[in-house]
């Protein structure tokens, strides 16, 4: 009895330490050049943390983007914005589709009234580069910031009425989790709401980035700058592996089997 007490006990603090050391959202701002950036909209800590989940007008979603100056920092051109990650960034060949770091913008989709896309809407293509130690920099040309995928806060959220969602969801999509990076913004022109929302398959959205072409195994500093328009950035997030075929979540799910088998036993 004792035994099995340490060792729930000793599992938990593992469960704690693994928690505690896998914050996966921008940590601090190293510089902000707020030159060029849009008035207002020039505290750089709100690109910390967590994306955000609501507008004031319903949650966020593919349709209705954060805007507001507590949730966006403006990067104008000519200015930049670097920020550190409290843990490195890897190069995991478990992430999904070998995306490995997330950039939360402002972009979306638009709609007349009806819930059904017909256009994508302030894509401003930043650049984005990483560094290992904020010395020497990797451009990374392929994909650009607050350009696709607009961020899509709960999975259940509901469909539009007129330019709002109906209701708030109530279950948050999944911000280190990236969209398939082979989706357009063609793919979801005409689609409806629910059928749009079905090709995030529970992710948050946001620009997925894959720092394998910089032969860093991982990176610890980002660095957005404006491309040929000021952008908006939200939040960054470090993308979270695959769950390993085996290992500690297959012995759980064998405890739970047998513990759920000893209570049908009971019945
Ligand atoms: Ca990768
Ligand atoms: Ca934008
Ligand atoms: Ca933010």
């Amino acid at each position: 009895m004792h035994r099995i007490i340490i060792l729930g006990a000793l599992a938990l603090s593992l469960i704690g330490t693994r928690h505690a050391a896998a914050s996966p959202w921008a940590f601090e701002v190293i510089r902000y050049d707020a030159t060029g950036a849009t008035p207002g909209y020039t505290d750089a800590a709100t690109a910390l943390g967590a994306p955000s989940t609501d507008t004031g007008f319903g949650d966020v979603s593919l349709i209705n983007p954060p805007f507001s100056t507590a949730q966006l920092v403006s990067i104008g051109v000519g200015g930049e914005l670097v920020v550190r990650f409290e843990n490195p960034v890897t190069d995991d060949p478990g992430n999904p589709f070998g995306l490995d770091l997330i950039v939360f913008g402002n972009a979306f989709f638009t709609h007349p009234g009806t819930g059904v896309i017909d256009g994508f809407f302030d894509a401003d293509l930043a650049t984005i580069a990483v560094s290992a130690d904020d010395v020497t920099w990797h451009d990374l040309p392929v994909v650009a910031a607050d350009g696709l995928f607009p961020t899509h806060a709960f999975v259940d959220t509901s469909p539009p009425t007129g330019f709002d969602n109906a209701s708030d969801g109530s279950v948050l999509s999944d911000f280190t989790r990236p969209v398939d990076p082979s989706l357009t913004a063609g793919d979801f022109t005409g689609l409806g709401f629910a059928a749009a929302v079905a090709l995030y398959a529970g992710s948050g959205g946001g620009t997925g980035v894959d720092i394998s072409s910089t032969g860093l195994s991982s990176i610890e500093y980002v660095r957005i700058t404006a491309g040929a328009s000021t952008a908006e950035i939200d939040a960054f997030a470090d993308v979270a592996s695959a769950p390993e075929p085996a290992g500690a979540g297959l012995i759980l799910l064998g405890v739970l089997a047998v513990g759920r088998r000893v209570g049908g036993a009971r019945r």
